[in-house]
Formats: C-alpha cells, structure tokens, sequence
C-alpha cells in the first residue's frame, strides 16, 4: 500500500492524500459505504460505480463470517469476486459488532465467546481466528481485533481493556505472519487506538499503535454516545500522536458535521451505516440540512428530492412522490433514499478534498457546518 499526502490545509489539519492498492486508488478524505453482508443495503454495484462511485466500500468479519461463512468466500475466490466489486474493500474485525450485535459475550483474555444474533449459536473470536478469516474475506484493508468501550467508562475498566487491546494487537501483527495470503493482490493490516475519553489513555494507546509500524493507523471506540466536543478533543489528541505520512481511519463516524470537523483534525477515511441505515427510515442529508421525508408537509411538495442533483435520483423524482413511496411501504422509497444519502456523503467528502486542493477548506467547512445544522 502506497500512501502519498498532496496537500495540507494551512488553517486546519486537514489533508488531502492518496491511497494505492492492488484494486486501485482511494482519493481522501474519502467515506466508505457500509456493505455489511458483501452488498450495500438495496444498491446494486452497478449503480454504486456509476452513480455514488466510491473508491473503496466496508464489509464485516463478524457477518460474513456468520453468513455467508468463508468456505463459501473462499469458493468464490475472495469477496470481490464474491460481489462483483473490482474496487477496494476494508473489513471490520468484528471487534464492535461484537459487543454490539451478539448475546451473552464473555470478553477473556483469550478472545470473545458469543452467541450469534441470527441462530444462537456460539462462536469464538480470538486475535487469531480473525486475522485466518479476513485472509479468506480476502479484504484490501483488514482491522485488527480490539475491544471498543462502551460509553460512558469508568477509568479502570478503559484501561485494563486498551491494555488488552494492546496485547490482542501484538498477537495480531504475530499471526498474519504465519498466515499466508489466500489471493493474488495484498491486504494491508491497519491497528486500532482505543482509550474511551481518557486522553492520557489516548495519547498512551496512540504511541503503541504508532510504534508497531503499521501502514495505516484507526481510531476506535468513538462515537458511541459522547457529545461531539469529546471525540473531537480525542480526535485531535491521537492525531497529535499518528504518524502525518500513514492514513487515519475514524471509525463509525457519523454525521456530516462529524466528517468535516474530523477531517479538520487530520482525518482520512470513516465508515458509518447513518446514510444508509436513515435513508430507510425516511431521513434524508442534505447541504441545507436534514428532511424527514415522511412529514406530511413534503406531500403536495412537487419540487426535487434535492435541487443540487448530485445523483440522478435527486432530479428524476419529486419529494412528494418519494414521500407517498414512504407511506405506502415501497421497497422503492428506501432505494432512492440511500443512493440520495450515499451520493451526498461521497460528494461532502470530494468537495472536503477539492477546498483542501484549492487552499480554503477552514472557510469552506465553517461555512458548511453551519449551513447543514437545520432541519427542513
Ligand atoms: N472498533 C472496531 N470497529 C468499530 C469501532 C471500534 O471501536 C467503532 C467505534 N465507533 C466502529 N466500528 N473494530
């Protein structure tokens, strides 16, 4: 993996920066779309390239090792092959799916035993189970495992457990090793700093995470319900920390507000299922705000989905029709809404990177966190 910065922000932290794998480039800042179970939710791939075009898309270990199971992935010669997805893909460790989705988890120092959300079965995931099953998903970019801390925290339990996460992360980097390739193009492994909202434990599992070397770096445990002003002084405390010539991964995160001051931190790439797990609920992004588009106020409202037309979903259907869609529990309603959701996130982050290009990103930002802080 080859990561070249083009540009810094002179008033902010801010970059502008390539990413090039075997399956391609990745221009940052970039989002990736949440693909969870090898397919974002209700998009073919054909309009995901052609109409959200994004440079590279998220799967999940915990999922697809649940379903369809890596035999299955391994058959089909790898995830991408899988999907029909010729582009990058990352995947999750399963290291908060984990903690997220399954029941009855015992967290050891060993691994995680849980029962699995779909049929109760039991299943365990150590450091070295999940390095072997994202050699067979067959992912670009795979994660290491870690613990991600629920908030709020108390202070003892977030450090035991970064320690952990620590010692998991040394046991990771020794066991893909050993563990050869399963394809012919190459993963890059990228660790995870964790630390709750401690920053002397940030700063702490940062320098860890740093010193290990690895080609790209990620920040977990964020954005699991503390207010903004504390991930972003989280944020600003790892940045400090990483390496400037390695990407920066924020994880689970978030709003469009969210992106654009994290990129100001000095963030590369995140991930969130907020487009496309809202868009089904009827909630639409947009540069002026965010709509509910099942508010009885959008049904005699003939105008675009979004008068900017990013996508071609924006300027082919009117609010008003996209909002009978909704009342009427059309499959429909929920397809346009996410490629309307997804094609603002990978706008927000092009234009993020044009201003970072062009010089005048601080402005720019301000300028658009303010203007998207309202609801229509
Ligand atoms: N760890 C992992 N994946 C994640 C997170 C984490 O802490 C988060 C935190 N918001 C999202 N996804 N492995």
């Amino acid at each position: 993996m080859k990561f070249e910065l083009k540009a810094k922000d002179l008033q902010s932290k801010a970059r502008a920066a390539t990413i090039k794998t075997d399956h391609g480039v990745i221009e940052t800042p970039i989002f990736m779309p949440v693909g969870t179970v090898a397919s974002v939710k209700g998009v073919h791939q054909r309009e995901l390239k052609q109409d959200i075009n994004p440079d590279i898309i998220l799967g999940n270990t915990y999922h697809l090792y649940l379903r369809p199971q890596t035999p299955i992935l391994e058959q089909a010669g790898g995830i991408h092959k899988f999907m029909n997805w010729d582009r990058n893909i990352l995947t999750d460790s399963g290291g908060y799916q984990v903690y997220s989705l399954s029941s009855n988890r015992k967290i050891k120092e060993e691994g995680v035993k849980f029962k699995s959300h779909i049929d109760g079965s039991y299943h365990t995931f150590t450091p070295e189970n999940v390095m072997e099953i994202q050699r067979s998903i067959g992912a670009d970019i795979i994660m290491a495992f870690d613990e991600c801390t629920p908030y709020p925290c108390e202070y003892n339990y977030a450090k035991r457990s970064m320690h952990m996460t620590h010692r998991w992360l040394d046991r990771c980097i020794s066991h893909l090793k050993k563990t050869p390739l399963k394809y012919d193009y190459n993963q890059a492994f990228f660790p995870i700093v964790q630390g709750s909202t401690y920053k002397d434990l940030r700063k702490q599992s940062a320098e860890y995470i740093a010193n290990t070397g690895a080609v790209g770096n990620a920040i977990g445990g964020l954005s699991v319900g503390e207010p903004a002003e504390e991930m972003y002084a989280m944020t600003e405390v790892v940045c400090e920390v990483l390496p400037e010539d390695k990407p920066r991964y924020l994880m689970g995160v978030g709003t469009p507000i969210n992106i654009l001051e994290n990129i100001a931190l000095g963030i590369d790439m995140f991930d969130c299922v907020m487009p496309t797990r809202n868009a089904r609920n009827g909630m639409l992004f947009t540069a002026h705000g965010t709509v509910n588009i099942k508010n009885l106020k959008w049904a005699n409202d003939f105008s675009p989905v979004d008068a900017m037309g990013i996508t071609f979903v924006d300027t082919d259907y009117s609010k008003a029709y996209l909002r009978h869609l909704f009342s009427v529990n059309e499959r429909l309603g929920a397809q346009i809404a996410t490629i309307h959701n997804l094609g603002f996130y990978l706008w927000l982050v092009r234009e993020a990177r044009k201003h970072i290009l062009a010089g005048d990103f601080r402005v720019w930002k301000d300028m658009m966190v303010k203007q998207m802080d309202k609801r229509l």
